[in-house]
């Protein structure tokens, strides 16, 4: 054999080559070709010399790993309906928005264990997901200490992370203080973390009674019974609950500044504290609820007053936010209708799955935050936290979960152009400067120039690993 044909002979061969493009990897952006092969990423360098089945020539574009949404709602029963995502549903919106992971949140009924939680959701997954998936299991019960004893084999089983409310008491949803604190015992125990919903139940329940009472049944009802302080209340006993026994705890969904900076001066103390936020707190205000569509935004927590707002910007930009995720829980139009003479009667849930990592990398496009930022917000961080370990950055023996975003692409979102199964959502009209020009799953194209090219049943489940022990 001459030099030629041996040259010739090792040169790898892969299965997509995206070339040219601006690569947003863990500690730089860099202007680099990815090789990817068998699903995962094999290569990554300056005019790398491989051949490829499929060539990607993403000149001009930004390449970022897929996002991961750690707070979803798919499927999710309340009084008589669902969510109005399935988990097919959700998870195409999510590929056609650049999620290509997501980590959704069953609800343990009273007395049934982790695993008859989690089993039907299992099911309607391997049927019907088309991202990746895990879950975190909601516990509202012990059932005399079988779940404390049941969360070791479950994190063994790629479980790592469980959920408390801190309201829904009606629902049977609620934990005491006493509750959470054996949680955040137990699960720092095994190697999980605690997510926690934190308002102040009775705050808020003694706020609806009297607005009730006194006629005022709006949507701005909505946020005046979980105004900051309800929040704040509750983020607050929930760090103290934590710090007190030294346990990871993981704050979903923050929205109001008191809590949210009384969780960065936990962390600067050295706690470990989590901090999640959500696009629809970074992008809208309680003023939405004064506005005539102002029931669909009734969500809990509710938006909070320009003040938060501005405050979450900042923590985000200062580094405190660890995550965003979306809370996806859309309901139908007719279904939001149901509160429109008592806003407690409101299914509480937006839309989100879809439009978290355009918004975001649209954001940063317009320099209201950095590629960067939003790509460890948005992937490296909820890789990282919940054990993904696979997933999260654009790194040689990852998952191919990769996005390729255009800049300079325009797009208006309406209920029309999106891939869920809702009639409406908060997030009409709005402009995103730039736009998910294709999202690849494992190295497969799922989304392509607006339409959806997955396959109902192809997402994986994602078996994390326990919680800083990956
Ligand atoms: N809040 C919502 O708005 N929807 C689902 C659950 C929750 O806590
Ligand atoms: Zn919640
Ligand atoms: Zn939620």
């Amino acid at each position: 054999m001459n030099l030629f044909v041996i040259i010739k002979a090792m040169i790898i061969k892969c299965d997509l080559l995206i070339k040219n493009g601006k690569v947003v990897l863990p500690n730089k952006i860099e202007n680099v070709d990815i090789a990817v092969k068998d699903e995962k990423i094999i290569l990554i360098g300056l005019n790398l010399n491989v051949e490829a089945n499929e060539i990607v020539d993403a000149s001009g574009k930004i390449v970022v790993p897929g996002a991961i949404d750690a707070h979803t709602h798919l499927a999710m029963s309340y009084k008589t309906t669902f969510s109005a995502d399935d988990y097919f549903t959700g998870t195409r919106a999510a590929l056609c928005g650049g999620t290509t992971s997501i980590i959704d949140y069953p609800c343990q009924t009273k007395g049934v264990s982790i695993k008859e939680t989690l089993k039907p959701r299992f099911e309607m997954c391997q049927k019907d997901a088309c991202a990746d998936y895990s879950f975190h299991c909601a516990i509202t019960d012990f059932n005399d200490g079988e779940i404390l004893n049941e969360m070791d084999e479950a994190c063994e089983n790629g479980i790592t992370s469980y959920k408390g409310y801190m309201v829904y008491k009606k629902e049977g949803m609620m934990l005491s203080d006493q509750m959470i604190s054996t949680l955040l015992k137990r699960t720092k125990e095994v190697g999980a973390i605690l997510n926690l919903h934190a308002e102040n139940y009775e705050m808020l329940e003694e706020r609806c009674q009297k607005y009730l009472k006194e006629g005022k049944t709006s949507p701005w009802y909505h946020y005046m019974s979980r105004p900051e302080s309800v929040a704040a209340e509750a983020d607050k006993r929930a760090i103290r609950l934590a710090t007190n026994l030294k346990a990871p705890l993981y704050l979903v969904h923050m929205s109001d500044k008191e809590g949210l900076e009384a969780a960065i001066q936990a962390k600067q103390a050295g706690f470990d504290i989590k901090i999640e936020t959500c696009p629809h707190y970074l992008e809208f205000t309680n003023e939405v609820y004064k506005r005539v569509d102002g029931i669909n935004f009734v969500c809990s927590p509710p938006m909070k007053n320009k003040e938060s707002q501005d405050a979450l910007w900042k923590a985000l930009n200062d580094g405190y936010i660890d995550t965003i995720a979306t809370d996806h829980c859309p309901f139908k139009k007719e279904e939001k209708l149901w509160g429109k003479d008592d806003f407690t009667k409101t299914p509480n849930g937006c839309a989100g799955i879809e439009n978290m990592y355009p918004y975001m990398l649209s954001k940063a496009n317009e320099g209201k935050t950095t590629f960067e930022t939003v790509v460890k917000v948005c992937s490296y961080n909820p890789a990282k936290i919940f054990g993904c370990k696979n997933k999260g950055s654009i790194e040689i023996g990852k998952d191919a979960d990769i996005v390729i975003f255009d800049p300079n692409k325009d797009f208006v979102i309406s209920v029309k152009n999106m891939h869920s199964n809702y009639d409406y959502t908060i997030w009409e009209g709005h402009k995103c400067h730039g736009y998910i020009d294709s999202t690849y799953l494992r190295g497969k194209l799922v989304f392509k120039d607006g339409k959806f090219l997955g396959k109902r049943g192809s997402g994986k489940f994602i078996k994390r690993t326990r919680y800083n022990r990956g």
